[in-house]
């Protein structure tokens, strides 16, 4: 590894999005240090574009660029030994990895569309959650450029009522398939242990649980319209909703210790 320690890694961001909160947590996780940069959507793809990449978060570490959230996690954990989020036991890694891509197809893209679909009427509140933390610059064109980014996330993401209904069916369904696995008494979903399945299954789904500790930017839930608020109750009280709650509370803040890290050991390698 090259030792490009003056390099300080970068996480670019949109500071409401949970694949970001994804790659954050496993970056504080495993204390690797790194800088975030946040930008309104759409002015994101000029941070992301520069970087080979278009959505978000885009972590770029040395010389290396990582364009999507399992990727940055892939390589963060590999930076600081390789078996802290993925277990070191093939079966074990092969578990964990379907578990991540399940819940990065197939509950991300849903708690999302259905999330959009209760606040995209809510102006307010999506120019304070969207522009947290960016650039004054971009802050400042949020309004002028709220118009086009909410045509765009509605029909880029194809928001409507009947896709929204049918988004938080998903929702369910994979709760309850987390519900049942956790219906043995196991801590963890793979392993005994907290790993990149646990994480991501629990940033995932935080934009229908609004937990505490959640550090991407989120409306007060006595905020959101009354129907979100009760669904977000609701989801709050199954098995699978409690274990993310208690995994944003035991480990969203927990740091590793020294030995696990390996501060700027920035590979140029990537
Ligand atoms: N597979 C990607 C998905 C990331 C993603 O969907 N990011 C959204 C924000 S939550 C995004 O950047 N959308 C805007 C775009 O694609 O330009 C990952 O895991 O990183």
């Amino acid at each position: 590894m090259t030792d490009n320690s003056a390099t300080p890694a970068v996480l670019i961001t949109m500071p409401h999005s949970h694949y970001c909160e994804k790659a954050r947590w496993a970056l504080d996780w495993l204390s690797l240090p790194y800088r975030e940069e946040p930008h309104v959507p759409l002015l994101h793809r000029l941070a992301t574009m520069r970087n080979g990449g278009r959505s978000v978060p885009v972590l770029i570490y040395g010389a290396g660029r990582f364009t999507d959230s399992t990727d940055i996690l892939i390589h963060a954990n590999a930076v600081c030994g390789g078996d802290l989020l993925y277990p070191r036991d093939s079966a074990l890694r092969k578990e964990v990895e379907a578990l991540e891509a399940r819940f990065d197809e197939k509950l991300g893209p849903h708690t999302r569309r259905w999330a959009y679909a209760q606040l995209l009427t809510e102006r307010r509140l999506l120019r304070q959650v969207m522009s947290r933390g960016v650039p004054r610059f971009e802050a400042g064109i949020l309004p002028l450029i709220m118009p086009g980014v909410v045509r765009l996330v509605r029909t880029g993401l194809r928001i409507t009522p009947e896709n929204a209904r049918r988004s938080i069916e998903r929702v369910h369904g994979v709760f309850n398939n987390v519900s049942e696995r956790l219906s043995d008494g196991r801590q963890f979903l793979v392993g005994g242990r907290f790993t990149a399945a646990d994480l991501t299954f629990a940033a995932l789904a935080a934009p229908v649980l609004f937990p505490a500790g959640y550090r991407a930017a989120y409306p007060a839930l006595d905020k959101v319209p009354t129907a979100m608020r009760d669904e977000v109750l609701r989801l709050r009280g199954t098995d699978a909703g409690r274990f993310a709650l208690r995994l944003f509370s035991q480990e969203r803040d927990r740091r590793l210790a020294g030995e696990a890290r390996h501060a700027l050991d920035v590979s140029g390698s990537g």
